[in-house]
Formats: C-alpha cells, sequence, structure tokens
C-alpha cells in the first residue's frame, strides 16, 4: 500500500512536475487517468497555494511569484504563511534530506569540504537572527517606462527569523586563500524547461559581505524546517543585500578569486548603471554595476489603503523601515503630500539587518481625502525620495515613499 502511493507520486511527479503538485499541496487521486494534453483546473488555481495566507498576490506561476500586500506585513516578524515568493526556476523535483550534502569548493578555497546537515548541526555554533530579505525588483511596477519582469508593488520584502549556522564559519572550515575575493552559490532548483544543464540562478557577495555576523546557512524558519518553497533543505541568508543572493535549496558554495560569474551575474541581472541615466536608455554593458546594499526604504502596515476614520479622531499608524547594510535613523510621515512631514517613533533593530517598527498618532484638520506618505531615513542621512527615484534597465530598487490613501468623514 506504501509502496502504491509512493508509485504514484512518484508518477504525478513525473507527468505534472512538481512545481504543479506542490501549488494543489496534495495528492491528484487518478492521476494517471488524466487524457494525454489535458489541463487539469488546479493550474488555474481554484484552490489557495498550500501553506500560503489567501490574500497574497499572484504576480506570476510558472514560476511562482507572489507578493504579500502592505496591510499583511503588520507582523513584527513575518509569519511564514506571509512571506513572499520568488522563484526564477521550480524548486527541486525531489529532496534527499539524509542525503544532502553541501560542499565548499573553489579557487580560493583551500581544501574541498562537503557537509550532510547533520555535520553542520553538530560541528557549529547556531545562531538565530531576525533577516530583512528584500527582492531587488521589489516596486518594480512604479517605473516608467514600464522595464520587463514581475511588476512588484511594494510586497516583495519580508523579516523573519532565520535560524543555522554562520557561513564564516563553515567556509573557514575548508579555509579561505588570500586572494578570495567573492562566495557564490549553487542550488538544486530546475530550470523552466526541465532541461537539467540549464542553470537557474547562481549569485554571490564581496567575500566581506559572506564574512559577516549575520550571513548564515539556515535550515530553520520561525522555528521550523524550511518549507520547499523558501529552500529546504538549505538557504544562504545574506540580509540587505538584494533577496537574489540568499540562494534557496543550497547544495554548493564556490569561494571565488574573482567576481563570482554564475547565473544572473551580468547584463541587466541585478545590476544597475554607474551613473544616472535617462528613462528608457540603452546603457552599455561595460558600464553597469551589481547591486550590493539596498536602499532605505519603509512601508505603512497600519491601516490599509482605504482607512475611513471619523472627524475629531487620532489615527495610529505604524509600519516598518529599513536600510540595506545600514540601519535607520530617523522615520516621517506626512499627510500633505510631503509638504511637511512628522517626526515618528522609530524602535531599535532586535539585531543587525532586522527591520525596525514605527508608529506615529496623526490628527487631520478636517473632513477630505488624505494620503499618509512615510519615508526613512538612513544611518548616513540618506532620505527615501518622495517619487520615481533614477530609472534602470531591470527596474530595480525602486524605494519611493509608500502612500497610502484614508478617508476623515
Ligand atoms: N536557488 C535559488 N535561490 C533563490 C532564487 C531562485 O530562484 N533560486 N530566487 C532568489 C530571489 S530573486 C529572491 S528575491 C529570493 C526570494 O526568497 P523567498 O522566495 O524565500 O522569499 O530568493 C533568492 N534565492
Ligand atoms: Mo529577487
Amino acid at each position: 500500500m506504501k509502496q502504491n502511493l509512493k508509485d504514484r507520486r512518484e508518477f504525478i511527479k513525473k507527468s505534472l512536475g512538481t512545481a504543479l503538485f506542490s501549488a494543489i499541496g496534495t495528492d491528484i487521486v487518478f492521476a494517471d487517468k488524466i487524457p494525454a494534453g489535458v489541463k487539469i483546473l488546479g493550474e488555474e488555481k481554484p484552490f489557495e497555494m498550500a501553506g500560503k495566507h489567501k490574500d497574497l498576490v499572484v504576480l506570476n506561476d510558472r514560476p511562482w511569484n507572489v507578493e504579500t500586500p502592505a496591510h499583511l506585513l503588520d507582523d513584527e516578524v513575518t509569519p511564514t504563511d506571509k512571506i513572499f515568493i520568488r522563484n526564477n526556476g521550480n524548486p527541486p523535483e525531489s529532496v534527499d534530506v539524509k542525503n544532502w550534502t553541501l560542499t565548499i569548493e573553489g579557487e580560493s578555497a583551500r581544501t574541498k569540504k562537503s557537509f550532510s546537515l547533520a555535520d553542520l548541526k553538530k560541528k557549529f555554533k547556531t545562531y538565530t537572527y531576525q533577516i530583512q530579505l528584500e527582492c531587488g525588483g521589489n516596486g518594480r511596477s512604479g517605473f516608467f517606462p514600464v522595464t520587463s519582469g514581475n511588476q512588484w508593488k511594494e510586497g516583495g520584502i519580508s523579516c523573519a527569523e532565520w535560524t543555522g549556522v554562520r557561513l564564516r564559519d563553515v567556509l573557514e572550515a575548508a579555509g579561505i586563500k588570500e586572494d578570495a575575493v567573492y562566495i557564490g552559490y549553487y542550488g538544486k532548483d530546475v530550470h523552466l524547461s526541465g532541461d537539467p544543464s540549464k542553470p537557474v540562478i547562481s549569485r554571490g557577495v564581496p567575500i566581506k559581505k559572506a564574512l559577516e555576523d549575520e550571513s548564515l546557512i539556515a535550515w530553520a524558519l520561525n522555528g521550523q524546517d524550511i518549507p520547499m518553497i523558501h529552500g529546504y533543505p538549505l538557504r544562504l541568508i545574506l540580509g540587505g543585500y538584494p533577496a537574489s543572493v540568499s540562494g534557496k535549496w543550497l547544495q554548493k558554495i564556490v569561494i571565488r578569486n574573482k567576481v563570482h560569474d554564475g547565473e544572473k551575474m551580468d547584463g541587466n541581472h541585478y545590476r544597475i548603471p554607474s551613473y544616472p541615466v535617462e528613462p528608457g536608455a540603452k546603457v552599455p554593458d561595460s558600464d553597469m554595476k551589481i547591486i550590493e546594499s539596498m536602499p532605505v526604504k519603509s512601508l505603512i502596515t497600519y491601516p490599509r489603503s482605504g482607512a475611513m476614520l471619523e472627524e475629531g479622531k487620532v489615527l495610529d499608524v505604524r509600519g516598518h523601515a529599513w536600510a540595506g547594510d545600514l540601519s535607520v535613523k530617523e522615520m516621517y510621515v506626512s499627510i500633505d503630500f510631503g509638504s511637511t512631514w512628522q517626526k515618528c517613533e522609530l524602535r531599535t533593530p532586535k539585531n543587525r539587518l532586522a527591520w525596525q517598527h514605527w508608529s506615529a498618532k496623526l490628527s487631520f484638520p478636517r473632513k477630505g481625502y488624505y494620503e499618509v506618505w512615510a519615508r526613512a531615513v538612513d544611518s548616513e542621512g540618506i532620505s527615501q525620495p518622495m517619487v520615481m527615484p533614477a530609472w534602470n534597465p531591470g527596474g530595480y530598487l525602486n524605494n519611493s515613499c509608500h502612500r497610502i490613501a484614508v478617508k476623515i468623514v
């Protein structure tokens, strides 16, 4: 009986693909009876996505790209069912966790070393941090002219609790040569074409970033195994940089003696012009630079846009702010389209690279339509722009102010 079930699961995976299987979240009982060429209705998503809040917004289902509306990001630590999803390919077909290994190699590794999950847990000290991960393309829908890629509004951001070992400790166990300048990752996900020889994504960071205290090889998210869609059983967590460097389904890390040249390290991928360009411009490849620390940004997570309040009442607003590798120094809100700003209460982060919580009490002069705009300033004094920042061909780093509509009635 058990064997039968397993056979059937194998069959479903082969005939329909794991992406679909994991999206439906259950066995398709008569999968072997589906006539060739028939697309099942489940593919059109009449059910909620397994393990995810029903109000997340699907930007793309091949591959899965799903964002979290701002009002669902109100928790101080993002619950797993509200974490956005950004996949470049499909999650691995299968994960044999007992035999999963992480290998450290590369020109600048002194030795090649492989670790099982049990080795990692046993040999190294475990750390837990709250880490904000923001997709480099978060906010892309605000760029004009439109750039290609998923049209994220503001919900490609999470700040959850990640547990694992320090990347530094594991790299040092293999040995880091003096000429090391970069690391790169390889994961087990599958190219959309299904072709196993085609890489999906293999990005990296300067060695200095890799060696920071908060750079983790993680196996737990919010105290539980990382769900498949977020990188089970192992992923990199490198907060502050575009989240594309936080490799999921992590199998291999290379220590490089040059800038990592893996998939999506080139062209317009996660790169921006090294000088301001006219919106819509074509930029020579040699003038593009790799995005490192993300810019300062904030969200209003309460109330939800469209809130109504009785005249004379005070409105409690709140949200989070973050600033890539830096911290947030000041937080402001405006109810008059940015003419004047009121300073908010701003808390210190739980740990470096966690987002910070802010709150304010707002009074409105009379009945009518208002917008609340939120603006953070980083520890170096740099502020979020009120409107679209420097346009770039890949549509990255839109950190303009988040706005909500409020009606006083
Ligand atoms: N192996 C692998 N790692 C990956 C990706 C991917 O497609 N494959 N997507 C990256 C991108 S672009 C982002 S924004 C984050 C998203 O992480 P999440 O889906 O857990 O929120 O994972 C990163 N790590
Ligand atoms: Mo991303």
